[in-house]
C-alpha cells in the first residue's frame, strides 16, 4: 500500500471515458464510485494502483478505473491479485468479482488466499445471481428463495461468505452496502489501510435479476417502521479488533461476536467493519524472513534488459536443474 497523504488526488483522477454497460440502477455504480473516492481520498495515484476483476458484471469493474488492471478468468482473480501484489509490493491491489466467481468456481482460491495474509484488498459484490448469464442462483442465495429466473424455489443453501472469510483466516473483514456510498467509502479506505488480506462484502440489488433483495427491500419499504434493514455496527459501539499479542481468551471473545454478527440477517443486517485481527503476520513479512532483502529485491525492482534490449535471465542454472543425467 502506497500512500500520500500530502498529494490531492480527485475522484476523476480515477474516471474513465470507457462505455459503461451495466443496466440503469445497477448497485454496482455506487460500488464503482465508492472505489473511485476511497482511492482518490487516499491520495494515491493511478498508477500505483491495480484493479483486477473477475468475470460476471461485476468482474468489468477494471475497466471502467483509471489504474492498472486485469479482467482476468472466472473464479481466478485472487491468484491474479496475489501474484501482482508479490511481484510489485507497492502496488495498491484490489480483487474485485461477483458471488458467483468468488464463492462457486473461486471458493478454492478464496479459502487458499486466507492462508497467505497478502496485504490486498477483495470486494466481493453481493447480488445473490450470477447477473451476466442472466440471473441464475449464486451460492450467496439462501435456500427457498426464488428469484425471477429460476423456475422453482433456490433447492441450495447458502454460503455465508463472511464466515468463510473468518474461517480462511482473513484478517479484516468488512460489509458495506451499495447504495450506502459515503459509509463504502470509509470501508474501502480502512480495507487498503489494513497492512494484510481484507475482505469486504457488498450488498448489491440487481434491479434485473433479484427482484427480491432489492433497493427498497433493503431499504426497509416493507417493514412497518419503514427503517431500512442495513445498519451501521460502529454506531452500536461494536470494536472488531483482536489487538497484536492479544490473550487466547480476548481471541475467542471477538470471534464470538464477530459469528454473531456474520448470522445476523433478515429485519436487521448488520454492515461496517466487522473483524481486523492484528494477531497474524502478513504473508510480507513471513516473506521477508525467507528472502532477505524482499521487497526491495521485489521482480518489480529487478532489470528484465540490458541496454541493447536483450533479456538479463540467465537460464543455464535453471534448465540444469531440470536436465536428465
Ligand atoms: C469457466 C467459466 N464458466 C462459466 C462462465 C459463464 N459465466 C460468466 S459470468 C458468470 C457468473 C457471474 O456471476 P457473478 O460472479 O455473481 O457476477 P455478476 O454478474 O452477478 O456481477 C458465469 C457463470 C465463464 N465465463 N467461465
Ligand atoms: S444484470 Fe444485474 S448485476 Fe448485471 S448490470 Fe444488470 S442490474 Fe447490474
Ligand atoms: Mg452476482
Amino acid at each position: 500500500m502506497a500512500i500520500l497523504e500530502a498529494v490531492q488526488v480527485t475522484r476523476k483522477a480515477y474516471q474513465v471515458e470507457f462505455p459503461n454497460d451495466w443496466c440503469p440502477g445497477c448497485g454496482d455504480f455506487g460500488i464503482l464510485s465508492s472505489i473511485q473516492q476511497a482511492l482518490a481520498g487516499l491520495g494515491i495515484l493511478p498508477h500505483q494502483v491495480a484493479v483486477f476483476g473477475g468475470i460476471g458484471c461485476s468482474g468489468k469493474t477494471p475497466y471502467y478505473v483509471h489504474a492498472y488492471g486485469v479482467h482476468t478468468l472466472h473464479g481466478r482473480v485472487l491468484p491474479f491479485a496475489a501474484g501482482a501484489k508479490l511481484a510489485n509490493p507497492e502496488l495498491t491491489v484490489l480483487a474485485v468479482g461477483g458471488d458467483g466467481d468468488g464463492m462457486a468456481i473461486g471458493a478454492g482460491h478464496f479459502v487458499n488466499m486466507g492462508r497467505r495474509n497478502i496485504d490486498l484488498t477483495y470486494i466481493l459484490f453481493n447480488n445473490e445471481v450470477y447477473g451476466l448469464t442472466k440471473g441464475q442462483a449464486s451460492p450467496t442465495l439462501p435456500l427457498g428463495l426464488q428469484t425471477k429466473s429460476l423456475p422453482e424455489p433456490n433447492i441450495q443453501g447458502r454460503v455465508n461468505s463472511l464466515m468463510l472469510a473468518m474461517t480462511s483466516g482473513f484478517t479484516w473483514i468488512g460489509r458495506g452496502y451499495s447504495y450506502n456510498v459515503k459509509q463504502l467509502v470509509r470501508l474501502i479506505q480502512e480495507a487498503v489501510r489494513h497492512p494484510g488480506l481484507s475482505y469486504l462484502e457488498v450488498l448489491q440489488p440487481c434491479p434485473t435479476y433479484n427482484n427480491l433483495h432489492t433497493k427498497e427491500w433493503y431499504g426497509g419499504k416493507d417493514r412497518p417502521n419503514g427503517q431500512p434493514r442495513w445498519y451501521d455496527v460502529q454506531e452500536e459501539g461494536y470494536d472488531p479488533v483482536i489487538p497484536e499479542g492479544a490473550d487466547e481468551e480476548t481471541v475467542q471473545a471477538k470471534l464470538a461476536q464477530f459469528v454473531e454478527k456474520a448470522h445476523e440477517w433478515g429485519d436487521r443486517i448488520p454492515t461496517g467493519v466487522l473483524l481486523v485481527n492484528r494477531n497474524i503476520s502478513t504473508f510480507e513479512e513471513r516473506l521477508a524472513e525467507r528472502i532477505p532483502g524482499y521487497p526491495a529485491s521485489s521482480p518489480a525492482k529487478r532489470p528484465i534488459a540490458d541496454g541493447e534490449g536483450q533479456s538479463v535471465a540467465v537460464l543455464d542454472a535453471f534448465f540444469a536443474e531440470l536436465a536428465v543425467e
